[in-house]
């Protein structure tokens, strides 16, 4: 079978890999030559453990090549960007796009597959962009949605064993959809219509949202009731049925703290909860840098001088290099903004260099500092001591746990 993948980013071109590498003649598409030039050289343009020798073998072997345009295949799916317009309103450009690139390519039998996070009704809306152009492929062709969950990080393990939604404009398409994903995926693969599937994926990412934004107000009141939040949660979750997430400095990345935008700007008087959360989550990170700017102001009260302050980390959560909407990139930039000509040593151990920020090694940003900030729990942190004569504000639970 012949597949054609459109977007070759965190999740197209694994999954075109993946596919590749259980058979599937596989066509990845990028509007970015450079990527398309990256991959035919067998490389990879995205960080994820394993990923590059994978994309070698299935170059080699000649079962995966890129192009900027598609070729005729007997499936196509089409996993581009959906990003958001400025007033939060998702933008599905890239998906209309990407369809009417491979609409002229379609014949019957074919399958179509949506995999990009989506409002719901985009499947359906992309079905009577084709027939509107295709009039003779009415009901002749296989269409359905299936978002994908992978966590960054661990894409190559999860692609294959996360159960998948599968969700058919028809029970037919569901099945033909089932049928290709089986090639490679060993979890269970679940059959529901077009709108459920979409609406699955924006419930998983927003129902997170909303169990962070908990976690992250029960921080807000224990720090006015004087009570250490990390011992609280710790002990509610030793209930057999509670399971209350962690406090951070805000929620980053480009899923949980943007997919529940998809709800609330099509369902706005439904979904108050959702709203709620995601103002509470990007209310703490600026609740975060208040934190920070009396911590300075109080020193230099105390001590008649600016203070040394090591922001410690950049990325969206632990142990990765993604910077994209971190709240702790936010939170060092308002605090550069206010800082006056207090020191600031800005800390990032997954990433080398920095085009806005000047990076400076971990251990020598905590020896230096008067005031150390944890804002990301990277793991290389935990192996500081804890020095009483430092200020030490500490936003991620770098030493602690929750169960
Ligand atoms: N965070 C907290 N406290 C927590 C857990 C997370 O503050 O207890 C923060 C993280 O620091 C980060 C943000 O939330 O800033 C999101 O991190 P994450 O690990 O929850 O999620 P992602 O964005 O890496 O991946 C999520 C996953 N979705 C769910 O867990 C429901 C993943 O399965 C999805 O595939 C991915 O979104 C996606 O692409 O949609």
């Amino acid at each position: 079978m012949k597949a054609c993948f459109m977007g070759l980013g965190y999740i197209g071109l694994p999954t075109a890999i993946i596919a590749a590498k259980h058979g599937v003649e596989a066509v990845g598409v990028d509007i970015n030559p450079e990527v398309v030039a990256l991959t035919n050289r067998g490389k990879i343009h995205i960080v994820e453990p394993g990923l590059q020798e994978l994309c070698a073998e299935v170059v080699a072997t000649g079962r995966l090549k890129a192009s900027t345009v598609p070729e005729e295949s007997d499936a196509y799916f089409i996993v581009v960007p959906t990003p958001f317009r400025g007033n939060h309103e998702p933008d599905i450009a890239y998906v209309e796009a990407a369809t009417k690139s491979v609409i002229p390519l379609l014949k019957a039998g074919d399958l179509y597959v949506i995999e990009s996070t989506s409002p719901v009704g985009t499947t359906e809306k992309m079905k009577e962009l084709i027939f509107a152009r295709r009039p003779e492929l009415k009901d002749k062709l296989f269409i359905a949605y299936c978002p994908e969950r992978v966590l960054p990080g661990n894409v190559i393990h999860e692609l294959v064993y996360n159960d998948r939604v599968i969700g058919g404009i028809t029970p037919e398409a569901t099945e033909k959809a089932k049928e290709f994903y089986s090639q490679f995926v060993k979890g269970k693969l679940h059959a529901t219509n077009a709108r459920t599937a979409e609406m699955c994926k924006l419930t998983e990412n927003s129902s997170r949202d909303v169990q962070i934004a908990f976690a992250n107000e029960l921080s807000l009141i224990c720090d006015k009731a004087g009570i250490d939040v990390w011992e609280l949660i710790e002990l509610a979750n030793r209930h057999p049925r509670v399971n209350i997430l962690r406090p951070g400095c805000g929620v980053g990345g480009h899923c949980i703290a943007v997919d529940p935008y998809f709800l609330t700007a099509e369902f706005p008087m439904e979904s108050q909860l959702i709203a709620k959360a995601r103002e509470i989550n990007n209310y703490k990170a600026f609740w975060c840098t208040e934190k920070i700017k009396n911590a300075m102001l109080q020193f230099k009260l105390d001590h008649g001088r600016e203070p040394a302050v090591a922001m410690m980390g950049l990325a969206f959560k632990p142990n990765i290099d993604d910077l994209r909407e971190a709240p702790a990139k936010y939170i060092t930039t308002r605090v550069m903004q206010g800082c006056n000509n207090a020191e600031l040593l800005i800390v990032e151990p997954n990433v080398k260099e920095h085009k806005v920020f000047k990076l400076t090694d971990y251990r020598e940003a905590f020896k230096r500092a008067d005031i150390v900030v944890y804002l990301v729990a990277h793991d290389q942190f935990k192996t500081l001591p804890k020095d009483p004569a430092k200020v030490i504000l500490d936003f991620c639970g770098i030493f602690r746990k929750v169960r």
